[in-house]
């Protein structure tokens, strides 16, 4: 992180980066884009690298012995170097490029949960899990029998963590816990929840999708075992994603896919797969998109935490004060000083899906539905939500005008 870096952010600024901000959308209106959990645009500087790495260097990577192959090479590793430090991982080889924190957690569903659990052992998960974090695990336990139970969250959208320690024994093998909700924003004490895991010999996976955009990741100040995450939430291309891993483990678990890249040697008796970081990256891997991610970790290192995280703040109490005033309108989950930019909420017989689509009238984007956490709704009685997220482009004014416009829909329900 740059010590220079100031301490505000300057969104006009830096929405000068993103000609996507630029667009129109019905009748001429200003795009006011906060979509941003479900995934954020790309600015120039990642745009740029695309476009030069497809024109200047790309080939195959870890395969020809010539120019444009060492290049694209030479790029692909460069990156993985950045995301290194980026998230204080201890060696390049923990940090496995995959297509996504789906990708990432399923990875280690097949290879350490096949390889390791049965009916006897225990996962401990959340009620506040993306899909993503829910769905593998239960696919799992089809597999093997592995035993899921689910930390609850209280009305005030807290995780119980007096519950979370009652529920951790020795059978427990596996704690995998969102490091922010990306529907409530909430923020869960991990530092605790990991010492209370290791406590009972559980590992850790933290889904860190919603985290690693907007607030400072250290893999080794946290003790964490498997962190995953998405570079099209944080500025960069999609299609690519991170598992990180600690080597000892990455090293005792199987393959996940099997294909070219991941073998050191293969007969017609069978394969030795290789050595790390390859013998997870079976076949091509997203060589261009892993190349535009280092260019946007890049990009966000220009910028402190601190400046990130307040600019958020003060977006999100904006919408909490703004939003609250609206009648029939409820905001789900924590307070703004509890939890990240984002602001889900429930209107009053008005479903969300038709909230969304009168919003983006007024030029606004939002997303509406269950936001890939069914049971997180099915928790507080709501079929679905509407969800504001923000990140570093967004100003105070675009949160008026989804408050503005958020009363128009109602108006026009009124009516
Ligand atoms: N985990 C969390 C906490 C997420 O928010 C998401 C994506 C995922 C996992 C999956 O990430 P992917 O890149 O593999 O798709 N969340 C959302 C969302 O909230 N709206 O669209 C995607």
């Amino acid at each position: 992180m740059n010590a220079q870096a100031s301490v505000q952010l300057d969104p006009m600024r830096i929405r000068e980066d993103f000609p996507i901000l630029k667009r129109r959308v019905h009748d001429g209106r200003p795009l006011v884009y906060l979509d941003n959990a479900a995934t954020t645009q790309r600015p120039k500087q990642v745009i740029q690298s695309i476009v030069q790495t497809s024109e200047q260097h790309y080939a195959n990577v870890h395969r020809g012995i010539h120019t444009l192959s060492e290049q694209s090479t030479d790029l692909y590793e460069g990156a993985r170097e950045k995301v290194r430090q980026f998230i204080n991982a201890a060696y390049p080889e923990e940090v496995i490029f995959t297509r996504g924190t789906t990708e990432s957690i399923n990875l280690v569903a097949r290879s350490w949960g096949d390889a390791n659990l049965g009916p006897e052992d225990e996962i401990l998960l959340t009620q506040m899990e993306h899909h993503a974090n829910l769905v593998p695990w239960f696919q799992l336990a089809q597999r093997t029998g592995v035993k899921l139970r689910f930390v609850p969250l209280g009305d005030d959208g807290h995780l119980d963590l007096e519950q979370l320690e009652q529920l951790l024994s020795r059978r427990t093998r596996l704690v995998a816990v969102t490091a922010m909700s990306n529907v409530l924003g909430t923020v869960p004490d991990l530092p605790r929840i990991i010492q209370a895991a290791h406590d009972v010999g559980a590992l850790v996976l933290v889904d860190a999708a919603q985290w690693v955009p907007h607030r400072p990741t250290d893999v080794q100040a946290w003790g964490v075992d498997f962190l995953a995450f998405s570079g099209h939430k944080m500025l960069g291309p999609s299609g690519v994603g991170v598992l990180y891993g600690r080597r000892e483990l990455l090293e005792q678990m199987p393959p996940f896919l099997g294909g070219g890249g991941m073998i050191r040697r293969v007969t017609l008796q069978g394969f030795e797969p290789a050595e790390l970081p390859a013998k997870f990256e079976a076949g091509t891997p997203p060589i261009v998109a892993a190349i535009g991610l280092g260019v946007a970790v890049d990009y966000l290192c220009q910028f402190s935490w601190e400046a990130i995280h307040a600019h958020e703040l003060q977006l999100t109490r904006r919408a909490h004060e703004l939003l609250q005033q609206i009648p029939g309108l409820r905001i789900l989950g924590p307070e703004p000083e509890q939890k990240g930019g984002i602001v889900s909420f429930v209107f009053e017989r008005i479903h969300a899906h038709d909230v969304s689509y009168l919003l983006d009238r007024y030029g606004v984007a939002v997303r509406a539905g269950h936001h890939c956490a069914m049971p997180l709704h099915q928790r507080y009685g709501v079929p679905a939500s509407t969800r504001a997220s923000f990140y570093i482009y967004n100003t105070p004014e675009e949160v008026e005008i989804l408050a503005e416009a958020l009363d128009q829909v109602r108006r026009f329900f009124r009516q």
